[in-house]
Parts: C-alpha cells; sequence; structure tokens
C-alpha cells in the first residue's frame, strides 16, 4: 500500500485528473445554450454530449455550478408517487441514479436507505394504501406497514399514543435512497467538460432574443451569444427568466427551509417523512442529521432562515423522535422552489420555436436530475418530446390534464 502511494503519488506519468477545465472566453455562437448550472443543466448538457455527439453546448451558470437548489436539498431520492405518470418518470431516475457513480466515475454516495411516509389518521393510510397500490402495479416496490412493523423497522421512533399525533402506519418504500447533491452536478459538469460542453460560471442571462417566434440568441453580463437552441432550466427564477422569452409561466416561486444537526454516529438508516406533521428526517454518511419541514407560506424570492421554521419542524421531530433534543442544531439555510399547481413539472416545448424549458421542480427535483437531463437532451437533439416527458408539457394548464401529485410531494404545502 505504502510503496503503491510512493510509486504512483511521486511518478510524474500519473498525473491528477483536471475535473473541470479552465473556463474560456464565451464564443459568438453555440448549437445549443443551456441557462442554468444546476444538476438539471449540467445533466443535459453531459446526456446532449454522450447520446447525441453535441458538444457545441454552453452551460451559463450565473453563480457557481451546483449553487442554487442542487446544492441545498436534502437529496432524497424515491419513485413512490401517486400517479402512473409520476410513478414511472421518478422511476427511471432512480434507476439511472443506481448506476451514476459508476457511470461518471465519481462516487456520489448513493445510499439506499428505505423510506418511510408516516400515516397518523385513517385517511392518510387510505392515501398510503392507494400509493402501494399504484406503486406494485408499475413494479415499484411500495407497501403499507403498521404499528408493529414500525417498531421493529425503526426502533427509534416513538410510537406511544399518549402525543399529539400518534403514528398508525406508513407507507415503506424501500428503494428510498440519499446521494451526496453536489457530487452529483460536479459529476456531470466534469464529464460534460471532458466531451467538449463549455461551462461558464458568473454568467447570467439578461435578455432573450426571439425573431419571428424563434429564439435567436442570448444576452449576458459578459455579450451577446448567438445560438441554435435554448434550455431554460433555473428552478427557482423560471417564471423570471421565461418572461424574458415572453413566456408566462404557472409558477410561483417560495423559499423552503431546512437545517442539519451536529454529526454523531450513525444511528438513524432509514429517512422518515410525515407528510401530514409537514417533517421529515434523514442521516447522512456524515452523520448529520438532515431535516426539513414544508416550504414558507408565502411567495418571495428572498432566501432567509426563520426561528418559525425552526419551531414548527422541532415541535413535531422532537415528539416523533425525543432524543432529537440533545441534538445541537449546525446550520440553517433555505432554496427557491418553483411550485406548480399541481406538484408536477414542466417539461419541454414552449411557444417560442427552439426555446425549451425544464421547469416546476418545486421541492421535488433533486431525484428527476438524471431523467429530465437524459430525456431533455433528447428532446433538443431529436425535436421530439419522449412519450415519458408528454404528460409533463406545459400545454396540460390550458387543456386541464393535470398530474396531481400533492399528496406525493413529501412535505406538505
Ligand atoms: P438549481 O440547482 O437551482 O439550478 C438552477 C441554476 O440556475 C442556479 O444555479 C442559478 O444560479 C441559475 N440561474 C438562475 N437564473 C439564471 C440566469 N438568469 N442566468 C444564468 N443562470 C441562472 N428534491 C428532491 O427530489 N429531494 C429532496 O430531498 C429535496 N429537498 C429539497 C430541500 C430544499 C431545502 C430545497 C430548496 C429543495 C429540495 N428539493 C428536493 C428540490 C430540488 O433541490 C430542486 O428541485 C432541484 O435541485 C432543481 O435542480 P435544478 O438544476 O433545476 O435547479
Ligand atoms: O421530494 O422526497 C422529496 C422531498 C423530501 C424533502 C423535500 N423533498
Amino acid at each position: 500500500m505504502a510503496f503503491g502511494l510512493l510509486k504512483y503519488g511521486l511518478n510524474p506519468r500519473f498525473q491528477p485528473k483536471q475535473f473541470l477545465r479552465d473556463s474560456k472566453d464565451l464564443k459568438s455562437s453555440y448549437d445549443v445554450v443551456i441557462i442554468g448550472g444546476g444538476g438539471h443543466g449540467l445533466a443535459a448538457a453531459y446526456y446532449l454530449a454522450r447520446d447525441w455527439g453535441i458538444t457545441n453546448v454552453a452551460v451559463l451558470e450565473k453563480g457557481w455550478l451546483g449553487g442554487g437548489n442542487t446544492g441545498r436539498n436534502t437529496a432524497i431520492i424515491r419513485s413512490n408517487y401517486l400517479t402512473p405518470e409520476g410513478v414511472d418518470f421518478y422511476d427511471e431516475s432512480l434507476k439511472l441514479f443506481k448506476g451514476l457513480s459508476r457511470e461518471l466515475d465519481y462516487n456520489i454516495l448513493y445510499s439506499e436507505r428505505g423510506h418511510f411516509t408516516l400515516a397518523h389518521t385513517d385517511a392518510a393510510i387510505r392515501t398510503s394504501r392507494w400509493r402501494a397500490e399504484v406503486n406494485k402495479h408499475l413494479g415499484v416496490n411500495s407497501e403499507v406497514v403498521y404499528r408493529d412493523d414500525l417498531a421493529r423497522m425503526v426502533p427509534l421512533l416513538n410510537l406511544s399514543e399518549e402525543v399529539r399525533y400518534p403514528v398508525l402506519g406508513a407507507l415503506y418504500h424501500p428503494p428510498g435512497a440519499i446521494a451526496r447533491h453536489d457530487a452529483v452536478a460536479w459529476g456531470y459538469a466534469g464529464r460534460a467538460a471532458e466531451m467538449g460542453v463549455e461551462l461558464h460560471q458568473n454568467t447570467e442571462v439578461t435578455g432573450i432574443e426571439v425573431e419571428d417566434g424563434t429564439v435567436v440568441g442570448v444576452e449576458t453580463n459578459r455579450g451577446r451569444i448567438s445560438c441554435g437552441r435554448v434550455l431554460q432550466a433555473v428552478a427557482g427564477r423560471s417564471s423570471e427568466v421565461s418572461r424574458l422569452a415572453g413566456i408566462d409561466l404557472p409558477i410561483r416561486s417560495v423559499p423552503l427551509q431546512a437545517c442539519v444537526s451536529t454529526p454523531v454516529k450513525p444511528i438513524l438508516d432509514p429517512i422518515i417523512v410525515s407528510g401530514s406533521l409537514h417533517v421529515y428526517i434523514s442521516q447522512s454518511d456524515r452523520g448529520e442529521f438532515v431535516m426539513g419541514g414544508s416550504t414558507d407560506p408565502y411567495p418571495r424570492y428572498q432566501t432567509s432562515s426563520s426561528l418559525d421554521f425552526m419551531e414548527g419542524l422541532m415541535g413535531h421531530l422532537l415528539e416523533l423522535f425525543p432524543f432529537m433534543s440533545e441534538m445541537p442544531v449546525l446550520r440553517q439555510w433555505a432554496g427557491l422552489a418553483d411550485m406548480t399547481p399541481d406538484f408536477s413539472p414542466v417539461m419541454g416545448k414552449t411557444p417560442v420555436n427552439n426555446y425549451y424549458i425544464d421547469a416546476g421542480w418545486g421541492t421535488w427535483g433533486f431525484k428527476a436530475t438524471c431523467v429530465s437531463g437524459k430525456r431533455m437532451a433528447e428532446t433538443l437533439a431529436t425535436e421530439k418530446t419522449p412519450n415519458i416527458l408528454k404528460p409533463f408539457a406545459l400545454d396540460r394548464f390550458r387543456t386541464f390534464d393535470l398530474v396531481g401529485e400533492k399528496g406525493a410531494a413529501s412535505v406538505g404545502h
């Protein structure tokens, strides 16, 4: 081991891999411009290059790669949705996530934990059964478990009936997982850059040029760029950016807060969510408890943390996990969730030719990073919408074909 380290570590033939190429000057024109260097934009860039050989691509990020919601989420990956369209879509992502470390040659710390959505009322048990049946029908592993099962499977959970909201049972989804969220962005960025994609940080899109109904270029704080096609993947800024192209989206941006405790040894393996109490918790591989709740009660573009959130979260969490009263909170933060009326995303074509959107990821989009990247790349490359994306078209709000996922959105809203 020591000999190997010396042999390879000191040998100039084994240079460390350069992870990200230095960003160059912007070119005056690209085949594809991707607005937003979060997981979704970077994944789309990677699959455009890998699957379709399209590499004359620029990812324009106004801050730093993965610095938006991709680096702020609580990293839960699952496919136990409510609608058949949702289950199929998120399940494709979960399968891609499982192989992602190998695919990108970069460890995203994918960790399968099992996911429990607690039910505290008969109505919640009914919804759990409904979800379990839809899941099973589509080949997704979910089942309803009751108090005896929970006592065995989650021994830390307080199953006392002397609390405000006793736990009656749960929807159990064994494939539920977590991963290191920023590693997902870095992995996609590194591999996309190796294939020739340009990644431009500190590059904000400030205007979008549309001529005769077709996008022809974007204005940035570093100058104008002509482009063949544009993919907008800016999450919390979706409505603002699309307005630059003259497109109104039915999306409101609402802050979503989260926090972590100081790290301790592993004691909580599964991910526990209570949609009714608006709280969830998991333990990261670093040992921190990662916790969150529902969105703030009003739309706005600020990401400040509040005591109100912390009080609401802890009020319920301490009842479910009394041992948490000993845990200091280490950090608290917020991101901007781009909420749609039906709690499902918007992907595909827009009324502007060659202008595509990947938006409406609200509180649920990290787990979709792989599938949306892959399928949006396919949409741009072929100019055809793959079947799996068709239910999520922007047009569904005009035709009232909603994909209602409020009951499976995990945190309450
Ligand atoms: P982002 O990562 O936000 O990337 C968009 C990028 O666009 C940003 O980096 C931004 O700087 C850039 N941008 C914006 N405007 C411009 C412009 N004009 N020009 C250039 N660049 C621009 N989802 C789950 O599945 N599981 C979870 O457990 C989960 N937990 C969450 C917890 C919190 C606290 C939050 C806030 C979200 C959570 N989500 C979760 C949702 C998830 O984080 C997002 O849906 C997902 O990360 C969206 O990825 P993205 O790449 O579309 O957006
Ligand atoms: O989509 O599973 C989810 C989730 C959990 C917390 C925030 N989003």
